[in-house]
């Protein structure tokens, strides 16, 4: 067996496809979103001098996307070159992703596939004007029998229908951190010979951590649990816990899930006052479902807070859930802190 710095992305997918692991077809779907992210990386690397940063929108006006969000200019060059990408190759039936209203189908031209791909394009893009590490997020699922063409609601499918996930994270190094159902494995750009390399294969999550990673200027707003879960966290060594906890923060969802793949830890966006209404502030079809996937495929889990994330029932393209993922135990104890005080409530 070759050490992992040998083995690229290619020749991965073409043994998982020997294995009976991945069809041709998602092979090479993997290969085209992975040469996307190539191609992002490269813009996201050249910072101020290419031209892209900053707000996207004519002078004067924010673009602004469905999420009521202003739009990035990387945002939008992120979001087209995946389009671009995905239009000739004949892997997908249709695309959707965070920064357009509904899906898009593959151009008439062009032959259709049998998958869906989700994406959000640049994640963590209010990052980018601070050089801090930002990603993109995909999840593929099988497209159903659509007669008349693919339609928002046939992405509504819960996260145990992915049949592949993965993040691109742009930071010091361009990873590519992937999962087609068997293990989550990361790969390194080699920028010489621009080729994804395996250099983690089978990521394990440790099922227990002391760090947690929320953005506690939220707290005043979050639900009762979360207050006492964070509290006890808080309290450290003399509190419940026993133990003392430390923070990670980075407020770019890739970075600080990588982390959590990397080292351990609780990611969690909980709901708040501010954003109740919404069910949330991240997105469950193209956030929070494929991170959880690549999370539990590498011995962690990922909830809602009271259902485990992948078995939520999708009611729309662009629907909010609460957030916890990472460590199993961890993630297992803030479950418990919600579903006790509920009860009790
Ligand atoms: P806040 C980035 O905008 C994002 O969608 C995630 O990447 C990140 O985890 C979260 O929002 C940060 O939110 O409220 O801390 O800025």
């Amino acid at each position: 067996m070759s050490p992992s710095s040998s083995i690229s992305l290619t020749r991965f997918l073409i043994e998982a496809e020997r294995e009976g692991h991945i069809q041709p077809d998602l092979r090479l779907l993997i290969e085209v979103v992975a040469r996307a992210c190539k191609s992002i990386s490269i813009a996201v690397g050249k910072g101020a001098l290419g031209g892209v940063l900053g707000d996207a929108g004519g002078a004067g006006e924010a673009s602004i996307n469905v999420q009521g969000e202003a739009q990035k200019k990387l945002d939008v060059l992120s979001n087209d070159i995946l389009l671009e990408a995905n239009a000739w190759g004949g892997h997908l039936a249709a695309l959707a992703s965070e920064e357009m209203d509904h899906a898009v189908r593959i151009p008439e031209h062009y032959p259709r596939g049998r998958y869906l791909l989700l994406f959000d394009p640049l994640d963590g893009s209010s990052n980018i004007d601070v050089n801090i590490s930002v990603g993109t997020i995909f999840s593929v699922l099988r497209c159903p029998d659509c007669v008349d063409g693919p339609k928002d609601e046939d992405f509504l499918q819960p996260g145990t229908s992915q049949v592949a996930a993965g993040y691109c994270t742009y930071g010091p190094s361009t990873m590519l951190v992937l999962t087609v159902g068997h293990g989550t494995h990361a790969f390194t750009l080699d920028r010489e010979i621009g080729s994804f390399m395996l250099t983690t294969r089978g990521m394990r999550i440790p099922e227990d951590t002391k760090e947690f990673a929320v953005n506690m200027s939220n707290q005043r707003h979050w639900e009762a649990p979360m207050q006492a879960y964070v509290a006890d966290l808080l309290a450290g060594k003399a509190g419940p816990r026993g133990k003392d906890f430390n923070m990670r923060w980075v407020a770019s969802m890739v970075a600080d899930v990588h982390r959590i793949l990397t080292r351990g830890g609780i990611f969690s966006y909980p709901l708040d006052a501010k954003c109740a209404e919404k069910g949330g502030k991240l997105r469950l079809m193209y956030e929070a479902n494929p991170m959880a996937l690549l999370v539990e495929q590498a011995g962690g889990a990922a909830s809602t807070g009271r259902q485990r994330m992948l078995e939520v029932n999708p009611t729309g393209l662009h629907q909010r859930v609460p957030v916890f993922l990472g460590s199993r135990n961890e993630v297992e104890t803030a479950v418990r802190y919600h579903l006790e005080r509920d009860a009790a409530a």
